[in-house]
Parts: C-alpha cells; structure tokens; sequence
C-alpha cells in the first residue's frame, strides 16, 4: 500500500507551471556550467525531520498526520517507515538521504538491543536504496538525546558518557560504510556548557578531539572512506557551544591534528544564530579549504532560535550556490535540507510542497549564481578594489620583499595614504540585482 497514492513522481514543469506538485525550475537533467543540477545540488532528504518530525513543541504535542505510523515505536514500525521515507524520497526524485541512528530505529533496552534493532532497519534501507539507487549522503549517531547524554557526550563530565557515545559512534561508523555513505557528520548537540563555575573547559575540549581522533582512527581500521564533517551550532542546547561557528572549528581541528581529517557541514540557520551570515561561513570555511557539505534551510530572523523552516529566499539561495560555485562545487557533500514543515503544516502532501519549494529557489538561485559569474562584473569590481596589491608596494609585500624598515622607509618617502577606491557597496547590490530581477 504506497503511503501517498495520490502523488506520482515529481516532474519538471517549466516556470509558468500552476502545478503545486511540479518543480518550476528544478530540471535534474539541465546542464549548467557544463553539470546536470542533479550533480550540483546533490539534494538529500533529512530523515529526523521528515520521518520522525511530529511537529511537538515547548507548548503542545505533536500534530503531525502520518497514516502509516503505528502507536507504538517498534522494529516493525520502523520498517514500514523506512518503506514510506523511500516512497517519498523517489517520489520527490532527491538522490540523497541522510540520517541518525536512533531515527531509523527504536533504542532497545541495552545497547546490544539498540544494534540489533538498528541491524534490522538497516537491512530494509539496504533494500531500498538498492531498488531505487537513492544514496546515503552521511551518516550520524544522535548523542543528545538520551538523559544518559544530560551533560554532553564527548565533553561529558561522566566518562561512561564518552564511552557509551564511543560505541554509538563505532556502530554507525559500520552502518554508514554498510551503506555505501559518502560521509559522517559530529554534530555536537550538549558539547559545550551552562556554568562556567562547574566546568573544566580544557579538559572537555581535549576530550571532544580524542572522541574525534577515536573515530578517524576507527574509520580507517574498517576501510570507511567517506568523508568526516563537523557541524558548528553556537547555542541550542547549551548555553556555549564548542562548536560555535566556522571559525572555532576550524581553529579546534588544526589546534588537534584533525584538519587533514574533518571537514565543514555548514547549516543556515546555525549561521544566523552565530550572528553570522550563511555566506560568510561558507566563504569561511571555503578560503581556509574546509568546506564539505551544507545543512539547507534558514531561521526566522525576528524568532532568534533553531526554527529549521525550509528555504525559498532566492538571494539565500543565490548566495549559498555563489560559494559553492566559487570553491570549486561539492565532491562527497551536498545540500541536505535539514528543516522541517510547521507545526501547522500537517498533511502529508506538505513534505512535498516544502523540499518542491526549496529544490525550486535553489535552481532559480544556480541559474542567477551563473549568470553572475558569466557576467563577470561582480568578479572585476572586486578585483579592482584590490588593485593596489596588484602593482608596486602591495605586489612587493606580497612576495614577501618587504620588512617593517622597509616599509617605514617607504611610507616616510611618500608621506600618506592617499583613498583610493570607494567601497560601492550600494553599486555592487544594484549590479547583484541585475541578475535577480
Ligand atoms: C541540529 C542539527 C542536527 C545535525 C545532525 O540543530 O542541525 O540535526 O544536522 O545531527
Ligand atoms: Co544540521
């Protein structure tokens, strides 16, 4: 019994299409810059969010209406929802899934139980993604929900904690590579803290790039060859975060002889919660060579928390497919959508208007990324507002011809800095809109 017998497979029906389910200009097959949007994007479907996401809030429970989930949360149900999350998925014609251990299946009461409870689902999207060559993009172990997680994992004050996060991980190390995934992501959930008075930070830090360390070592025992991310989050659930932003992670993987290791999984919203932009992460963590894969959605700016809504703003859009393009485009990452329908969004077919949605903006936001770069302007402005590195004194420090005497001597021959360019800002944004409207 298909799950949504009413809904085929989504089509590409062109811009002026009224069809809520058809894509306007998600074409998987259209090549742009000599690539399919298929390849570009590589879309993957967030598993905790759309299977698992009941629509549960600080304020009431869940809302959501999903006919195929049973009352009880066993093995048997877990497998019949791996067959609907794989109805749904090729339906939708994403190539990619991506999920946590304990999405896919029940815990059991010992952690024995869990791996075999997860074995069992395991098997079924095994199945499926050989019927339907759908892929798994990464995987990873959730390690915050368990009360037993209540003061982190990795960063624990409890060793058994790290411990028992350290067998999570070594399971879905092994169900990852079982499944052909391309990568795993360390989201940290509670590593970080509340209360500085009872916290020994260096300590939880060393601990989090021994975890890490463990799982790299791990890794290549077994032959997983995906890629390993890190995912920064500055706040939700903790008050500080380790894994504040790009920066900081950065920072802590070279600080711990992990940069040749992990790279970043980097997510909008988390961005926004960092006070940062999406783009500045990404550019971030592109310039610094560690930009793997992108969590896609986006916050509600006047809300201030973790809203994980789904994105349409094409100038997001836009901007987040600049960057990729910029460093060079995805090899083992890609765009998950790590976001969820509202709360009021309760029918099913509402899974399928919110990933038709953001498929949409981001191929609309491709096709304005690649006018922009074949245009060019963008590029030469910015070059031109660096000219002065181009020639003479800037060209000279760049070779590294320069010392502080050298450069007094310089400065003391002619006499100030003399402006030179306006920063434009204003003509850079109406040139970005000329590719948008
Ligand atoms: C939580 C979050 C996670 C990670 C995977 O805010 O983004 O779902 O993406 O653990
Ligand atoms: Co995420």
């Amino acid at each position: 019994m298909p799950a949504f017998p009413d809904i085929a497979k989504i089509r590409y029906e062109g811009p002026e299409s009224k069809n809520p389910l058809a894509f306007r200009h998600y074409d998987e097959n259209e090549l742009v810059e000599d690539k399919s949007m298929k390849d570009h994007f590589r879309f993957s479907v967030a598993y905790w969010h759309t299977m698992r996401g009941t629509g549960a809030d600080p304020f009431g429970p869940g809302t959501m209406l999903r006919p195929w989930e049973a009352e009880t949360d066993s093995v048997e149900n877990a497998i019949c929802r791996a067959r609907v999350a794989f109805e749904f998925i090729e339906k939708l014609g994403a190539p990619f899934y991506c999920f946590h251990d304990r999405d896919v299946a029940p815990e059991g009461a010992t952690l024995d139980e869990s791996n075999k409870n997860l074995d069992a689902v395991v098997k079924v999207l095994k199945e499926e993604q050989q019927r339907t060559g759908i892929k798994l993009l990464w995987g990873t172990a959730n390690l915050f929900s368990n009360p037993r997680y209540t003061h982190g994992a990795a960063t624990s004050c409890n060793a058994d904690s790290f411990a028992y996060a350290a067998a999570q991980v070594k399971k879905m190390l092994e169900v990852t590579k079982e499944l052909g995934g391309q990568g795993y992501t360390f989201w940290g959930g509670r590593e970080g803290y509340q209360c500085i008075w009872n916290t020994d930070m260096r300590r939880e830090i060393e601990h989090l790039a021994a975890f890490m360390h463990l799982a790299v070592d791990y890794a290549k025992k077994i032959g997983f060859t995906g890629q390993f991310y890190f995912e920064p989050k500055p706040m939700e659930p903790t008050k500080h975060q380790y894994d504040f932003d790009s920066a900081a992670c950065i920072n802590f993987l070279r600080a711990h002889g992990l940069a040749d290791h992990v790279k970043m999984n980097i997510e909008t919203n988390h961005a926004t919660l960092a006070g940062h932009a999406v783009e500045h992460e990404l550019d971030y963590a592109g310039s610094q060579g560690f930009l793997g894969s992108v969590d896609a959605n986006t916050g509600d700016l006047l809300l201030g928390w973790d809203t994980d809504q789904f994105p349409t703003d094409v100038y997001l859009t836009t901007k987040i497919m600049l960057m990729i393009l910029k460093y060079g485009g995805f090899t083992t990452g890609g765009l998950n959508f790590d976001a969820k329908v509202r709360r009021e969004s309760f029918e099913p077919v509402d899974l399928f208007h919110s990933h038709i949605g953001g498929m949409d903006a981001f191929a609309k936001g491709l096709k304005i990324a690649t006018a922009i770069r074949a245009g060019g302007v963008l590029d030469e402005m910015v070059k031109g507002r660096y000219s002065s590195w181009d020639v003479g004194v800037g060209a000279e420090i760049e070779s590294n011809r320069h010392d502080f005497e050298s450069l007094e001597k310089y400065m003391l021959a002619k006499g100030d800095v003399t402006p030179n360019h306006s920063g434009r800002q204003e003509l850079f944004e109406n040139v970005v809109n000329r590719y948008v409207f």
